[in-house]
């Protein structure tokens, strides 16, 4: 029984990482962005916030689109100057 136990909690947590590293390859660049730099979680990534990503930060006046001092996960996804997104086609 004891054995059993043993076995089945190595199954679980051997699907658990697999689980989560297939939920990390299926993530978006913007999606992971959102979730690493929001730490307000109001779903827009402001200046304040994308002090911490220098890649991010070089080129936030280019990706904040609506020039309102912030991003949104639409902003990040469409932009190819998003680090992360430098892999996608330009649709321009
Ligand atoms: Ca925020
Ligand atoms: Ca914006």
């Amino acid at each position: 029984m004891k054995r059993l136990e043993k076995v089945f909690l190595t199954v679980c947590a051997v699907a658990t990482v697999q689980a989560i590293s297939l939920a990390d390859a299926h993530a978006s660049p913007a999606r992971s962005l959102m979730q690493e730099l929001d730490t307000d979680k109001d779903g827009l990534i402001s200046l304040k916030e994308a002090v911490r990503h220098t890649g991010l930060l070089r080129n936030f006046g280019l990706i904040d689109d609506n020039e309102d001092g912030k991003l949104s996960e639409a902003e990040l996804t469409k932009s190819k100057l998003t680090p992360g997104n430098e892999k996608l086609s330009a649709s321009e």
